[in-house]
């Protein structure tokens, strides 16, 4: 009787700890810069992230004239895209898995292009197809913070 009673605490206690809640979703940051910490101009601080599914971003308008959205044919299908207005602080929450590559419009083509991972890097071959076809130092970077 008594260890039958020890059994049921045991495989209880068994049952709470394989019950336990995923961790909390996070919020992110990713700075706005003119210059980044390496000296690089026009960059998103970090340019690349690596997040949680239900974990949200941050990015912030640290230094003025940025903005930050999603490219088009660069994120996961069926992703939500996201576009921030310039000089606008704006929060994105990332339900989806996969790589999210994104730019800042008036400095793509000086480079200003970031990359969020979520999860897995499912879709990275896509990202890559279209990474080739972006203008500039944008081109360079994104296929560079794509190269795993
Ligand atoms: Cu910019």
């Amino acid at each position: 009787m008594i260890r039958t009673m020890k059994l049921a605490l045991a495989m209880s206690t068994l049952a709470l700890v394989g019950a336990a809640p995923a961790p909390a979703p996070k919020q992110w940051q990713v700075q706005m810069l003119n210059k980044g910490p390496d000296g690089q101009l026009m960059v998103f601080s970090p340019a690349k992230l690596a997040i949680a599914p239900g974990d949200s971003v941050k990015f912030v308008a640290t230094d003025k004239g940025h903005n930050a959205e999603s490219i088009v044919g660069m994120i996961p299908a069926g992703a939500t895209p996201f576009k921030g207005a310039i000089n606008q602080e704006i929060v994105v929450k990332f339900d989806r898995a996969g790589l999210y590559g994104y730019k800042c419009l008036p400095h793509l083509g000086l480079g200003m292009v970031g990359v969020i991972q979520v999860g897995n890097a499912a879709n990275r071959a896509q990202l890559q197809t279209e990474a080739a076809k972006l203008p500039g130092i944008g081109k360079k970077r994104m296929t560079a913070l794509l190269a795993g």
